[in-house]
C-alpha cells in the first residue's frame, strides 16, 4: 500500500459478484475497487445474475457504481470478461472486444515469475461434479440453527408419538456432501488443468475463496462478493494471494494458503468451509 490507501496489484481476479441480486454486496465493492489499481483486471464470471435480471430484478444505484467502476477502470488496463453460468448472455460476445475489455470463454494468463493459468468460471464441469444447489444456504451458522431446530422438531415428534430424529445430523451430512462435492470440484478443474501444461487453475463458481496445491498445480478460487467479499490477487513478483474486503480495508483471507507454500494445515481448515456452486 502507498500514502494514499490505494494497494496495487499486477492482476486482480473477480468472480461471483451477481450484480442485479439484492445479495451483491455493490456498495463494499465499490470500495475494493477504488481501494486498488492493478495492470489487468480478470472477470471471472458470473458478474451479471441474468437469471435475477428477468424475474425479480433487484438492480440498485450501487449496481451501477460498479458497472461505472469497471468501465472507469477499464480506461487505465486490460480487462478480460470471462462469463459464467448465470452470464451466460455474454457468451454471443465471445472473441468480441470492447475498448480494453475483452469477452474470452476462458483465457490463459502469464504470472510475473513465468507460471500460466487457466482462467475460467468453472460451471462447466458441473455436469462431472453434479454439486446440488439446494445446498446453498448451508453453513456453519445454519447448522447452528438446525440444531435448535432439531430440538423443537423433536418437542413436537415426541407429542405426536414418533421417536427422535436429527434434523441438525441429517443436516450435517448434507453439508459434508457440500464439502466433498467442491473437493471434487477441485480436483476436476485441477485434472483439467494438467492436461492443459498449464501450472494452475484460476476459477470463482463455487463461492469458496482459496489458494491450494493439488496434484502438483496451483487451484485458485477468487470467491465470490456475496458472502466473502473476496478476490484473488497477483503481485509483482508472480505470487498470488487471496484477499478480503472487510471495515473498509484489505485483509488476507484467512482461508487461503500462498500459492507457494503447500500449507497442509490450512488445506484441511479451506477443506472444512462448506462451499456450494453459484
Ligand atoms: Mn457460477
Amino acid at each position: 500500500m502507498n500514502g494514499t490507501g490505494i494497494t496495487s496489484y499486477r492482476t486482480v481476479f473477480l468472480s461471483d459478484i451477481h450484480l442485479g441480486t439484492r445479495w451483491c454486496r455493490a456498495k463494499e465493492l465499490c470500495a475494493f475497487l477504488s481501494a486498488i489499481r492493478c495492470e489487468r483486471l480478470y472477470l471471472v464470471g458470473d458478474i451479471i445474475d441474468g437469471w435475477k435480471l428477468g424475474r425479480r430484478p433487484g438492480w440498485l444505484r450501487a449496481h451501477n457504481e460498479v458497472i461505472r467502476g469497471l468501465l472507469k477502470m477499464s480506461q487505465r488496463m486490460e480487462i478480460v470478461y470471462i462469463p459464467g453460468n448465470h452470464d451466460t448472455f455474454m457468451d454471443a460476445f465471445d472473441g468480441k472486444r470492447f475498448g480494453r475489455i475483452s469477452v474470452r470463454k476462458e483465457a490463459v494468463h502469464e504470472n510475473a515469475d513465468g507460471r500460466s493459468f487457466l482462467v475460467v468460471h468453472g460451471d462447466e464441469f458441473d455436469a462431472v461434479v453434479r454439486c446440488r444447489k439446494r445446498l446453498a444456504w448451508l453453513g456453519d451458522r445454519a447448522y447452528r440453527a438446525a440444531q435448535w431446530m432439531s430440538a423443537l422438531l423433536n418437542v413436537f415428534r415426541s407429542s405426536l408419538g414418533f421417536g427422535y430424529w436429527s434434523l441438525s445430523k441429517f443436516l450435517k451430512q448434507k453439508v459434508k456432501d457440500a464439502v466433498m462435492c467442491a473437493g471434487h470440484f477441485e480436483d476436476v478443474l485441477v485434472r483439467s488443468a494438467l492436461r492443459r501444461g498449464v501450472d494452475g487453475v484460476v476459477c470463482g463458481h463455487i463461492h469458496n475463496p482459496v489458494i491450494r496445491n493439488l496434484r502438483g498445480l496451483v487451484y485458485a478460487n477468487c470467491g465470490d462478493w456475496i458472502e466473502n467479499c473476496s478476490a484473488l490477487v497477483e503481485h509483482f513478483d508472480g505470487s498470488m494471494e487471496v484477499v478480503r474486503w472487510g471495515r473498509e480495508r484489505i485483509s488476507p483471507c484467512g482461508n487461503a494458503a500462498p500459492a507457494s507454500v503447500s500449507s497442509a494445515s490450512a488445506a484441511s481448515a479451506a477443506r472444512n468451509a462448506p462451499s456450494v456452486p453459484g
